[in-house]
């Protein structure tokens, strides 16, 4: 790793290596590298679930350079935005934000309100990227539907032989099957525009000034790419609405936080006022629910096929994470009225 990080533009002398030890998400692997330059971020992509990482790599350094914020790449000493070694590993490597902290925990109504500004403003900020289109880094990314027609095939092979025991979430996600289609349909009448968005807008996705409390910046861009504003707005209320964690095995403490709720919202629409359309806004409570629904569906593909998507650290971990969704789900639900209330009014 260490002959990794030294084809990266960090001076000479490499000094440690070390694995990140923050929320690292489950998919990439990071590390801390320190040079006598100072930190920097190291992340192995995973090539399984990002097939084409020049395209993605490309995206990046797009998206960074037109942001220009604290969070940018550090070349390769060839000038490349990623190095490749020769097992076929694929590396990349960012300056690390020293003054940047997540939250960990649960987070407050203040902590919860400035990330969904961080993402409105991200949203916004991206809004005049210059062309071309960006490619998608994972196609059908969003696509509920298709994601449970994949579901359904994964019960139907049950590979790793675990489809009887999870039937109650099955018949569960069965049932709110009317939930899939409601943004892609949106999409395709041309109800509500594409835009350039994260894709995975999720409070562990936002980093904060360490002194200040302030967002500082939305990290983790490899799905960034052309989307609907909607699936952000519902990552963001899948993983800020509520106090529990995406994995909390005790689903009586998977509440969904109605004043956590409301500064999601309040903090969302305040960042993109200038840019969202009125048949977004209507949507914003719908898409919430779609986007738990996915993430239930996703979480249970992956259980049914023996965890080989998501990073787990033990047994039943992506079971457990449907679990949460489908709670989520349920007060979402229940909530609805009462969410379309706080969203009128705002
Ligand atoms: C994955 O990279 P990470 O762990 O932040 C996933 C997202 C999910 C999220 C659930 C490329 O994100 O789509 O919403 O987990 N990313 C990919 O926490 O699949
Ligand atoms: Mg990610």
């Amino acid at each position: 790793m260490k002959d990794v990080a030294a084809r990266f533009a960090i001076g000479s002398g490499v000094v440690t290596v070390e694995p990140f030890t923050g929320p690292a998400g489950h998919i990439n692997a990071s590390y801390v590298v320190r040079s006598p330059r100072g930190r920097f971020f190291l992340q192995r992509l995973n090539t399984e679930v990002f097939r084409d990482h020049p395209r993605l790599m490309e995206n990046v350094a797009r998206v960074t350079k037109h942001l220009a914020g604290p969070l940018h790449l550090v070349p390769a000493h060839d000038g490349a935005s990623y190095v490749a070694d020769d097992q076929g590993g694929v590396w990349r490597m960012y300056a690390y934000i020293e003054n940047g902290v997540p939250v960990l925990g649960a987070p407050s109504g203040r902590d919860v309100g400035r990330a969904a500004g961080a993402f409105g403003a991200f949203q916004r900020a991206l809004a005049d990227l210059p062309g071309p289109r960006l490619h998608e880094t994972i196609p059908h990314f969003h696509d509920t539907p298709r994601r449970l027609e994949a579901l359904e095939r994964a019960v139907e092979s049950d590979t790793a032989a675990r489809a009887a025991r999870v039937r109650a979430e099955i018949d569960q996600i069965r049932a709110c099957r009317h939930v899939a289609p409601l943004l892609v349909d949106a999409a395709a009448r041309g109800a509500v525009p594409e835009r350039v968005v994260h894709n995975d807008a999720k409070l562990a996705n936002v980093l904060f000034d360490r002194a200040s409390g302030e967002a500082l910046c939305v990290v983790d861009l490899d799905t960034v790419m052309p989307g609907l504003a909607l699936y952000d707005f519902g990552d963001l209320v899948r993983s800020m609405a509520t106090r529990a964690a995406e994995d909390e095995r005790d689903l009586g403490r998977v509440r969904l936080e109605p004043e956590l709720f409301e500064s999601v919202a309040c903090g969302y629409i305040a960042a993109t006022r200038d840019l969202l359309t009125q048949a977004e806004r209507d949507l914003l409570v719908p898409a919430a629910q779609v986007i738990v629904y996915e993430q239930a569906v996703r979480f249970l593909i992956d259980h049914l096929e023996g965890d080989r998507y998501y990073r787990v650290a033990r047994p039943g971990h992506n079971l457990d994470r449907c679990r949460t969704q489908l709670a989520l789900l349920d007060a979402l639900r229940a909530g609805e009225r009462a969410l379309q209330q706080i969203v009128t009014h705002m």
